[in-house]
């Protein structure tokens, strides 16, 4: 496994490097907040389906940070602190750039089947933007040093929690995610309680599967999650126990929420194909129940 950044500084522009699992299933890499990005999450977007020569996001925020990565294909992203100008190509799905509040910003250069994944610590405010590059310099300069942000904490997870019945009808649901259009490319954007039936405190995904591979074949105790299939296909059946449902996911605006309790097996990826989890726990590896018998059990169903 690839070795993540530990020390990541709030207000300091720089490329963050992922942890990479490699696995014969696949590869997996994860973010968590607070430990992999020096912000809580509040609002995940990506960006998919953006023509040649396009750019994206020539804007600069008072407040916000964001971290952005290409889950797929490349791009650059080019910043300016208001003195000077900086270009970072991103092209592995485990190395992003966090962008400090108060930077200019902007993407451009896209492949063809870019897919640009960015974190934000806070939702969508059009007061936040400073639209006009001459302002934001003017604004950057005044401000002659950044103070350093709270550090917010994240809210303790109990390890091990009671087990509690779910069945697929209350559990599990497919959602038609929003979908904003644009010649530059379209943009499906996920609020923390909003869109997202929960606060998203974990991104992982799934890339590099090959073809026949499972992925999965296991339960949560607490997790919620939500997946998507940013890119490609699979397939999803879920389990409650007692039935069985099979989901085709092939999207990047339709989400399959997943709740606790339900033992869930991915397959059928097609070639290329993410899959993007927002999930509402960072990783614990007591939260997974991982043998079918002690699912059963733990439901009381034998
Ligand atoms: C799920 C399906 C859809 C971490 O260290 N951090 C993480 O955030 C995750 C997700 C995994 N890991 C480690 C744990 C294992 O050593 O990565 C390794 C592979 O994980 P796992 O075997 O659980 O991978 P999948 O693809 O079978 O399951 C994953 C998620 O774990 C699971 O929650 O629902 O994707």
């Amino acid at each position: 496994m690839e070795k993540a950044n530990q020390n990541i500084v709030a207000n300091n522009e720089q490329v963050i490097q992922l942890p990479k699992i490699f696995d014969e299933r696949g590869n997996l890499s994860f973010i968590e907040e607070l430990r992999h990005v020096p912000f809580a999450i509040e609002r995940v977007y990506w960006i998919y389906d953006v023509p040649g020569g396009e750019i994206r996001g020539a804007h600069a925020f008072r407040e916000q940070e964001e971290f952005i990565m290409a889950l797929s294909g490349s791009f650059d992203v080019v910043l300016h602190d208001g003195v000077e100008e900086r270009k970072y190509q991103l092209n592995r799905s485990y190395r992003g750039i966090y962008v400090p509040r108060m930077t200019w910003r902007r993407m451009e250069n896209f492949s063809t089947n870019s897919l640009c994944l960015v974190l934000s610590s806070t939702r969508y405010d059009e007061a936040d933007y400073i639209r006009d590059f001459d302002e934001f310099v003017f604004l950057a300069r005044q401000e002659k040093s950044f103070s350093p942000l709270e550090k917010k904490n994240a809210e303790a997870i109990p390890l091990v929690t009671p087990y509690r019945e779910s069945r697929l009808a209350d559990a599990c649901r497919t959602m038609t995610l929003p979908k904003i259009h644009n010649r530059a490319g379209n943009l499906t954007a996920m609020n923390n309680w909003t869109e997202v039936p929960f606060a998203t405190r974990r991104v992982y995904y799934l890339y590099d599967i090959p073809c026949g591979e499972q992925r999965g074949g296991h339960a949560h105790r607490q997790l919620e999650q939500l997946l998507v299939a940013v890119s490609g296909s699979f397939s999803v059946t879920l389990d409650d126990g007692r039935e069985k449902r099979t989901v085709f996911l092939n999207n990047p605006s339709q989400g399959l929420y997943i709740g606790p309790g339900i033992w869930r097996t991915l397959e059928n990826f097609s070639s290329g194909a993410v899959c993007l989890v927002l999930a509402s726990h960072p990783y614990e590896e007591d939260d997974y129940i991982r043998e079918y018998d002690q699912f059963i059990e733990c439901k009381c169903l034998k």
